[in-house]
């Protein structure tokens, strides 16, 4: 524990930290420092990184307020699409800290009253002030206008995935509201998922959003009510902070869990406002709208920070790259060799291993393909990687990367092989730029391509010898190596060219060549005899192809030499004499003849039931019987 606490203390001070604070404390002035201050807590104290994380190669980017300079969006504003200037007035009394010499403020039936006036600047309470980082602040119309206005939106387009740990906001002249929602959309608004209900009591959880109350999720991604920041005190300048990771049971394991990384996805955030915090004493004015009461109901926000960072799985420490055609979108410095704006692929070349995300569990890095200097250029095949065929940098065959465009006339996955008519001389290595050599090869004897290391030429299918210098078996007549006359399997003696007479053929081949088998013999070129049974076929003759021979009535075989179906003991074969109806289609054994019964029939020749089966040639069992008769069918009076 105590040395958890230390590290995660350490990791406040790093670059990132910095950096966040500098941002903070740049972009929100005077009394935006209790809130720098809130999030240096919650930074120090938060979970939402794992400490261990700093140990290993996970790299993260620095978190800081997301939702500052971003378009904000309220459905409804005072004074906005009000005929005249809007009156409100403020919850807390005279004896306030008002100041005497501000005009603005009247006092109306004992209540500090002012509008709103968007014409007017400082009248004006338009969304953007909610996170504008000054003490200015938006506002809501007073319930004065309508009960309808119980319910704003307030929405946040963040412009781009973030990941997001908690959500901080501060109230100005009203109480925090009683009902609402913080919603997230992962789709740019489309659709929107709820991250946690306030309420100001268990009835109200259950009403407005069926949840049940509860303080600390049991979910990575459950949807929490809470109750405790929606009291009616402090009038003004109230708080609310929303963690979205502390308290979650991966909170410690954050780069592991998917479904906590998920929950924290966003790319806007709204808050779907309910239903105002009204004072129990003035609940019944409210109900019976008397506009001396609902004037003094609206919500008002001075400011709402959103704490979070870039997804750059694993891969970047800083999240700051700009792009001129997306000036408003941020993209991670990428490390480990990945790319794309969350790092979430392998950079061009270096696609020899998978993208994956880095995590404290499992480090991870884009390495080059092995294409051994011939190319910077290369793809990944899943299949390749599959069949382990692509060899890495390291030497072992790990990964998909295929070389493309292969340089010095090399060619293969990893470039590794010399095209046709070059060859890798013995003991140049594969990396060399000149690797391949050209084949010093006569064209007129070999095909123009050598072999690896010796560079000896391949010859064309007529020529042989160290230099093509010879003719090949079947062949005469050196340089021009004509094919023999005689086929060199059939003749005997070796010989080549008779002068287109009768080639002198070996007992079993034919032909003025000898080019095709003898009768009785098949399988050409290796003639081979055709052995067929005097008993069971009907001549010494068989297939010049497949060798079968031509058996009488009830034998079979290749050979003619065992019985056919339906008859038995070779060399008589017999036809079996068994009951058609109660045998299978084998009949009878071939060796000795006794019949094969169909399941329910027995007997020497399958010609009655199996005890317990009845009615031959059917043989129903005993259940049909009983069930025939009553079903008044009458089978077994007509068999
Ligand atoms: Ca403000």
């Amino acid at each position: 524990m105590v040395g958890s606490t230390q590290r995660r203390r350490k990791r406040s001070i790093r670059p990132g930290s910095d950096h966040h604070d500098s941002q903070i404390t740049t972009t929100m002035t005077t009394t935006m420092t209790t809130t720098a201050k809130i999030l240096t807590v919650i930074f120090t104290v938060s979970a939402f990184w794992s400490p261990a994380e700093a140990q290993v190669r996970v790299l993260t980017p620095p978190y800081f307020n997301l939702a500052f300079g971003k378009d904000i969006v309220a459905s409804s504003t005072c004074g906005v699409n009000s005929s005249s200037p809007e009156l409100f007035c403020r919850l807390t009394g005279v004896a306030g800290d008002t100041k005497e010499s501000d005009l603005r403020i009247t006092i109306n039936s004992g209540q500090l009253c002012e509008e709103c006036d968007p014409t007017v600047e400082s009248l004006s309470h338009h969304a953007e002030l909610a996170i504008d980082g000054t003490e200015r602040w938006w506002q809501s119309p007073p319930l004065s206008r309508g009960m309808e206005y119980n319910e704003v939106n307030v929405t946040i387009d963040l412009e781009q995935e973030f990941l997001v740990a908690y959500v901080f906001i501060k109230m100005a002249n009203s109480p925090r509201p009683g009902v609402w929602a913080l919603e997230k959309s992962t789709d740019f608004g489309k659709t929107w998922n709820p991250w946690q209900y306030f309420a100001g009591n268990p009835n109200e959880c259950l009403q407005f959003f069926n949840a049940s109350t509860s303080e600390v999720p049991e979910e990575d991604d459950e949807v929490i009510c809470t109750t405790k920041f929606s009291k009616v005190v402090p009038l003004e300048n109230g708080e609310i902070i929303v963690s979205l990771v502390d308290d979650r049971p991966n909170a410690q394991n954050f780069s592991n869990s998917q479904k906590l990384q998920d929950w924290t996805k966003a790319t806007s955030v709204r808050l779907r406002l309910l239903q105002t915090k009204t004072l129990l004493g003035h609940l019944m004015a409210v109900r019976r709208q008397d506009p001396t009461v609902t004037r003094r109901y609206f919500y008002s926000i001075k400011d709402i920070s959103i704490g979070g960072r870039c997804v750059c799985n694993g891969h970047a420490e800083r999240c700051d790259k700009r792009d001129a055609t997306q000036p408003n979108k941020l993209f991670c410095e990428c490390h480990h060799n990945t790319c794309g704006p969350q790092c979430e692929r392998c950079c061009p070349g270096f696609v020899q291993k998978k993208w994956q995300r880095v995590t404290t569990n499992k480090d991870f890095m884009c390495e080059p393909c092995n294409c051994h200097g011939h190319t910077n250029a290369c793809v990944y095949d899943p299949e390749i990687d599959t069949k382990k065929l692509s060899l890495d940098i390291h030497g072992n065959y790990d990964g998909g990367g295929v070389c493309q465009n292969c340089e010095h006339n090399t060619k293969g996955i990893n470039c590794e092989q010399c095209i046709d008519g070059f060859y890798r001389p013995f003991n140049v290595p594969k990396d060399v730029p000149n690797v391949c050599h050209q084949c010093q090869c006569r064209s007129r004897f070999s095909t123009g391509s050598c072999e690896e290391g010796s560079g000896r030429c391949m010859c064309k299918p007529q020529y042989t010898g160290e230099n093509c210098d010879r003719c090949n078996n079947g062949y005469h007549n050196f340089p021009e190596c004509m094919p023999c006359d005689c086929h060199v399997n059939g003749t005997s003696e070796g010989l080549c060219d008779v002068g287109g007479g009768q080639c002198p053929c070996k007992s079993n081949y034919m032909g003025r060549k000898c080019d095709t088998c003898r009768s009785q013999y098949y399988n050409f070129p290796e003639c081979k005899e055709c052995d067929c049974s005097r008993i069971g076929s009907q001549g010494p003759d068989c297939d010049v192809t497949t060798g079968q021979c031509r058996c009488q009535p009830g034998f079979n075989g290749l050979n003619c030499s065992t019985c056919a179906v339906g008859y038995h003991g070779f060399p008589t074969c017999t036809l079996c004499n068994c009951d058609v109806i109660g045998c299978t289609e084998a009949i009878c054994e071939s060796q000795t003849g006794r019949c094969i019964c169909k399941p329910n029939y027995t007997g020497s020749q399958c010609e009655r039931c199996v005890p317990g089966y009845y009615g031959y040639p059917y043989c129903y069992g005993l259940s049909w019987l009983e069930f025939l008769p009553s079903a008044g069918l009458g089978v077994f009076t007509h068999i």
